[in-house]
């Protein structure tokens, strides 16, 4: 079995005075008060805990100087990229090489639900956040935006060293309202101009000498020469993502037990009885609900184990009226859904993945596996599954319509670049540049995967691949290929996943990528 990813340990690694200040701050962030009594500042210098918080963590800060313009990952010319825009300077990782290792250095107040390092090669940024931390409710994490602020603006390295104000993490949009640079120097309003793609601005621009279409020199190139085969992979288990909402209980082989209740046969299963149940395989996709677009929280696993509608025949079949299934994982985290949908997406009760027995971050001994629906119901260690006569519509934990998701559920509906794995990747005009990814959907309530679109003129026109009708709807598909630059300059790939019922990733993911001569 290969070894588990780095992950984040509750355990505290530094001296006490450390874990006092820490504990004093958290308790600060959680009730947003710096006014409370004990937490205020006695001077107008940070106190100890807010530098060490915002100088150190364990993250090596890149050195950036706001002063010094840097075009970053677009073409380095002395005009709108290197005067003005200043990419190089600009967003959560032009100074935190990874968010992951800010996040689980001790500037995280309290244990994160995210748990692993980022797969696949990437690194965590702004949106990864965003998607648990703009829940603004008792279910998610708390605001930062004003916590970040505060962080940053305390911050000697920040704001002395950096010269960082406002305009390292932000942008102002046409309409005048604040946006996240992150995000927006994917946009076309970046370039300068609202519609990048208007052939008349291509002209003006040609006729004041540049060599581009657009002003931040960024290609607008109209269907790209993209090449792509689609797949169903297995995904490498090193790559794989681990969300653990609650504290980690560690079960044991020997006094594991499931109970099942609300069947003719209510049974207390060991694993060894489970072990014995008639044993099924298949490879199925779990995806956080929150995975942000062209995220890593997503892969393809081999599951084995036994499926629900054989658990309910080893206990002689539900009694009668029972609609609903109640599963309780021991660390209290579980789910309540309608027992007809649970057996149509062929749940199974996992006791392996990739060949191996559970490890204890997979769930060990027994996750709750949900094909075609978002993690968050895939209960890991799960210790009782009750059968009831529950109305199945009254579900606090209402599966969600995939067609007009939040932003913050974007793992519903979701496309992701694995390669080019990151901004600014430096290829030669005319090769063929490889290029893969994931696009998956939800597959539930109608919903499935039809096209996986690709778009370098940011997102004026769209090359659509088809996804073939025999690709299976509970695991992604995987593009790999090559794109081929015809011209030098900076590029914005994007790729976005389309449903077959009309609803599609509304913001695509996107890689910036240099083309030299
Ligand atoms: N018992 C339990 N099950 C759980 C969770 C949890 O915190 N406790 N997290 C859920 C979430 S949000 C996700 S995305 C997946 C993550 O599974 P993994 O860590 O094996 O990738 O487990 C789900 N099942
Ligand atoms: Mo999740």
């Amino acid at each position: 079995m290969k070894a588990e990813k780095e992950l984040r340990q509750p355990s505290p690694r530094k001296g006490w005075r450390r874990r006092v200040l820490m504990a004093v701050f958290a308790g600060c962030l959680a009730v947003g008060l710096f006014a409370a009594a004990g937490c205020q500042p006695t001077a107008t210098e940070p106190t100890d805990a807010e530098t060490e918080l915002a100088d150190t963590g364990t993250d090596p800060l890149a050195v950036t100087d706001f002063y010094t313009m840097n075009a970053g990952d677009f073409t380095n010319t002395d005009g709108f990229n290197g005067r003005n825009m200043n990419d190089g300077n600009r967003g959560c990782t032009s100074c935190h090489s990874d968010l992951w290792s800010t996040i689980s250095g001790d500037v995280a107040p309290i244990q994160h639900v995210l748990a692993s390092a980022p797969g696949y090669g990437k690194s965590y940024g702004w949106t990864d956040c965003t998607t648990c931390h703009t829940f603004n409710a008792a279910l998610g994490a708390p605001r930062l935006d004003d916590r970040i602020h505060n962080t940053h603006y305390a911050s000697a390295t920040f704001v002395e060293s950096e010269h960082g104000n406002c305009f390292s993490c932000h942008d102002t949009d046409a309409e005048g309202k604040w946006v996240m640079y992150d995000e927006f120097k994917y946009t076309a309003q970046a370039s300068g101009y609202v519609d990048a793609a208007d052939a008349k601005l291509d002209n003006w621009l040609r006729l004041r000498g540049r060599s581009a279409h657009s002003a931040n020199e960024v290609v607008i190139e109209s269907e790209p020469k993209i090449d792509v085969e689609l797949s169903q992979p297995v995904t490498d288990e090193a790559d794989m993502y681990v969300a653990n909402n609650y504290v980690v209980p560690e079960l044991s082989a020997d006094t594991y037990t499931l109970s099942v209740t609300g069947v003719n046969n209510e049974r207390t299963f060991t694993l060894d009885d489970l072990k014995a149940l008639p044993q099924t395989e298949m490879t199925v996709t779990q995806d956080c609900f929150t995975n942000a677009n062209n995220s890593v929280l997503i892969g393809n696993i081999p599951v084995k184990g036994v499926l629900l509608k054989d658990l309910i025949d080893a206990c002689g079949g539900l009694k009668d009226g029972m609609t609903t299934l109640s599963n309780h994982g021991a660390d209290e985290w579980g789910h309540r859904n309608d027992v007809n949908f649970l057996i149509e997406q062929n749940a199974i009760i996992a006791l392996e993945y990739w060949g191996h027995e559970l490890t204890v971050n997979q769930g060990y001994p027994v996750t709750f596996v949900l094909p075609g629906v978002s993690g968050l119901m895939w209960d890991k260690w799960v210790v009782s599954m009750e059968f009831t006569d529950e109305d199945p519509d009254n579900n606090p934990w209402i599966l969600y319509d995939v067609v007009g998701m939040k932003r913050q559920f974007q793992g519903t509906i979701c496309a992701g670049w694995l390669t080019p794995v990151k901004d600014g990747t430096e290829v030669k005009v005319g090769d063929a540049v490889p290029v893969n990814g994931y696009a998956y959907l939800d597959n539930y309530m109608g919903h499935s995967l039809s096209e996986i679109a690709f778009s370098a003129d940011y997102g004026n026109t769209w090359t659509t691949v088809a996804v073939p009708e025999n690709f299976d709807q509970k695991q992604w598909t995987y593009f790999e290929g090559t794109w081929t630059p015809e011209e030098a300059g900076t590029y914005v790939l994007q790729v976005k996943a389309i449903d077959a019922a009309g609803s599609e990733q509304y913001v695509p993911a996107s890689v910036i990528v240099k083309v030299t001569e």
